[in-house]
This record gives C-alpha cells, structure tokens and sequence, in this order.
C-alpha cells in the first residue's frame, strides 16, 4: 500500500519550538493575573486538556450551498480519508478524537476494518446520525414528503428500519448514542396536519427507541424551517422536549446553534433543558440568518461563551445527570476545512474555559442582591480574559501544536492530500 503524508509529532514538536519563549511568557504573566483572582491557572489547563468535542465525518469535504460547491482539492473521497483527516485534527489540537458518523455517506463495507482504521489513529466513534432527508439509488419509497412523520406507513417503516440498521452499525463501532435529525415538513399552509404529523413521529420513534440498547442515548434534534420552509415536525426545543418525554429517559434535545429563529436567547434553552434533565447534546457551529453552519464562535463569541456559562455552572454544581455530547456541525465552503474545524474547536474550549472563570460565589451574591450591572461584569470579565496561553499551553502538553494552523500550512499537508487524492468529478451541490 502506498505510504500516505501524515504530519508527525516530531514535526509539530519542531513547530512549537518557534513560538514557546513567547508563548510561556504570556502564560505566566496570564497565571500571575489570574491568581490575584484566586484562580490556578493549572487548574484551568486541566480543563482545557480534557475537554472533548467531536467532528462530524461530513465536516471534512467542502459543502457548498444550494447554488453551487466548490470542490477543494486534496478534501478526501470516502470514510477512510475523511478519518485521516481527522486524526490530523486531532494531532494538531489534541481535543477531537470523537467521529460522529452519518450513514449511508459513511457505510462501511467492512466495519472492522473501519473500526481497527479508526483506532490506529487514537480515534473512536460518537453518535451516529440517520440520513432520512435525501433519497438513496435503489430506494423502494422516496422522502420527498417526508420520512418518520410521512402520512403513508409503508415510508415510516423505510425509515425506522433505515434508523434501527444505524444504530446496529454503531453498536458494533462502539457508538453509545444516535441522533435523528428528519427534514420532515411542509412548505405551504394546509400541506400537512401538524398534529397528525407529530404522531407520526412519535409513533415512528417509539419503534425506535425499543431497539435502543439500555446504555444508548438517543438524540433529537429540531430545526424551525429548511428544508421544509412553512413548517417542520421537529420545529423547536418545546416539540423536542415533549418528544424526548414521551419517548422515556434515554431520550433527549440535541441543540444545534443554527437552528433556531433570530435573536432567540439560546443559552436559556440550554438552561431550561438543563434543568429539565433532557438536554443531550450540541452542534456547535455559528450563523448569521439561518443555519449558516460555519465556524463556531466566529459570528457570535459573546453567545457561545454564555452557553458554556450555563454548562459549567451546571457541570460545577453536579447537576444529576448532566452529561451533553458536544459535536460541531459545520460546513466549508471557502476555507479549508481542517483549518476551520482546527479553529471551531479552539473556540469551543475557549468558551468553555472562560466560563470556568466567573465568579459563581459573587454572582449568586448579586444576583441575590438585583445588582443587574455588577452581575453583568463579573460575567463580562471572563468572557474578556484572553485566555489563549492555556488554550496553547494545554495543546502542547497534549502533544499538539501551539499554532495548528501554522503548523497545518506548513506541513504542506493539502498538498501532499491533492496528490495522493485524485478530485472525483462530482455534479452534487449543497449540504445541510
Ligand atoms: C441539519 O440541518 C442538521 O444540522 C443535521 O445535523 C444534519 O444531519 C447534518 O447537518 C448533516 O447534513
Ligand atoms: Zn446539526
Ligand atoms: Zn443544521
């Protein structure tokens, strides 16, 4: 077999050296701040060094929008490149070796081999993901009404069958939960019986959920419009939760930041769903209009630091049952997307590690007290601290790299994947 380009620990290691005076010395400075906060700034790399979150395999090719994609080169053909690449992720920022697959895109042929693929490269597989929004060739019924919720059973069936197969394919990749996102809808008033619908669903996901192994979660997740533009099954987290209710304690919301209407405060979902022990899981990305599926934290940091706000005050008070799976859903259409995933996942834990920084004891106090503007700042003050040294610190401790886009472009890793990978010609356009 021929030898494919990898980067290597040497090399990262090599990359690192150029940057570490300056980097350490920011760090101390940032350590001597912190503790006249009573903060230990070890504590915090910690964190930050176990902190997980995981990419989805359809995040590693160029997406595209519905007008056209644009292919980039060297972006990898199958699920085994695509799991190459996310090893090199995770070589560079040491927080990604989660893979959450989607199926039919990622069926494998031979799921040991995929299985002992994933392994060699210190990766392993999160929650599965259904595909009920498009039709594959050679299917008997087609999902353009509608797949779980559709009004005819013989297409309900298609689908749960379609779901029991990807949870029996994640059983045997070791995948302890599945995430069923349908594109379920209508575009226009009177198309569809909301309550008849809804239903459907339910009915739909019940089969489901008997199959479900005991140590398996199953994740909702909603979306108010696309590809459905007047209305969606699934339209919010108030249908998910009542789903996740009604389906029993394995069942719970999954929060995806695009999708939802403008300007809804998101992070008091996140509270809401905390409270109510049903929150499941994220995808975490960022928009601007819709379900834009780019980069987290670069449109809205401020949102992103407050969701994690209320995630670490849950994970800080021991809230029971508190366990989310963290996942990115993204989609590149101008930029690299190992580049951009490398950055969404700095960002997350840097959100995640500024929250560690407020001051909880002194916000409840204020709180207490209807001190609305102190309260504002003692949260502003830590969604203001740079707190990049420990992001960089805890990669390198990790074996990562200080700089993984720095060091991504000057392995030449692209390059050496353009060669190795030949384009396909590929006639297909958009992703959601
Ligand atoms: C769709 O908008 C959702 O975000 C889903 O998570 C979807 O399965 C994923 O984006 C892959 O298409
Ligand atoms: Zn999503
Ligand atoms: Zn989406």
């Amino acid at each position: 077999m021929q030898r494919k380009f990898e980067i290597d620990d040497g090399f990262i290691a090599d990359q690192n050296k150029a940057l570490e005076k300056w980097i350490h010395e920011d760090y101390e400075h940032l350590g001597k701040a912190l503790l006249r906060r009573q903060i230990d700034i070890e504590d915090l790399v910690a964190k930050a060094q176990s902190f997980r979150v995981a990419i989805p395999s359809w995040g590693l090719g160029t997406g595209g929008t519905r007008f056209a994609r644009f292919p980039g080169a060297g972006e990898p053909r199958d699920v085994y490149e695509k799991l190459e690449d996310c090893a090199t992720l995770n070589r560079l920022v040491r927080s990604t070796p989660g893979v959450s697959l989607h199926i039919p895109w990622d069926q494998p042929e031979d799921v040991n081999e995929l299985l002992s693929f994933a392994r060699h490269r210190d990766l392993f597989f999160e929650a599965m993901n259904s595909n009920t929004f498009q039709d594959q060739p050679a299917q008997q019924h087609s999902y353009k009404f509608g797949s779980l919720a559709h009004s005819d059973p013989a297409v309900r069936l298609q689908a749960i069958d379609h779901n029991l197969e990807c949870i029996e394919l994640g059983q045997k990749l070791g995948s302890k939960a599945h995430t069923v996102w349908i594109g379920d809808g209508g575009n226009f008033p009177g198309q569809q019986h909301f309550r008849k619908t809804l239903e459907n669903y339910l009915e739909s996901m019940r089969t489901i959920y008997q199959a479900l192994p005991n140590d398996w979660r199953i994740f909702i997740e909603h979306k108010f419009y696309e590809p459905a533009f007047y209305s969606t099954v699934i339209n919010d987290w108030g249908t998910s939760y009542y789903c996740a209710r009604e389906l029993g304690p394995k069942a719970a919301c999954l929060v995806d930041l695009g999708h939802h209407a403008p300007n809804v405060n998101i992070e008091m979902i996140v509270g809401r769903l905390i409270q109510f022990g049903k929150l499941g899981g994220f995808h975490f990305n960022d928009s601007k209009y819709g379900d834009d599926d780019l980069d987290a934290g670069s449109i809205k940091p401020f949102q992103l630091f407050l969701i994690f706000n209320e995630l670490v005050d849950a994970e800080q008070s021991n809230v029971p049952g508190f366990d989310p799976a963290y996942m990115l859903d993204q989609s590149h259409n101008v930029t690299d997307p190992i580049e951009s995933l490398s950055m969404s996942a700095i960002e997350v834990t840097r959100a995640y590690i500024q929250a560690q920084l407020v001051d909880r004891v002194a916000l409840a106090e204020l709180q207490d007290n209807c001190d609305a503007l102190l309260a504002l700042s003692t949260v502003k003050q830590a969604f203001i601290t740079d707190v990049s040294p420990i992001l960089a610190v805890a990669r390198q401790r990790s074996g990562g790299a200080l700089d993984p886009i720095a060091t991504y472009r000057a392995s030449g890793y692209r390059a050496a994947k353009a060669e190795e990978r030949p384009t396909k010609i590929e006639a297909t356009v958009g992703i959601v």
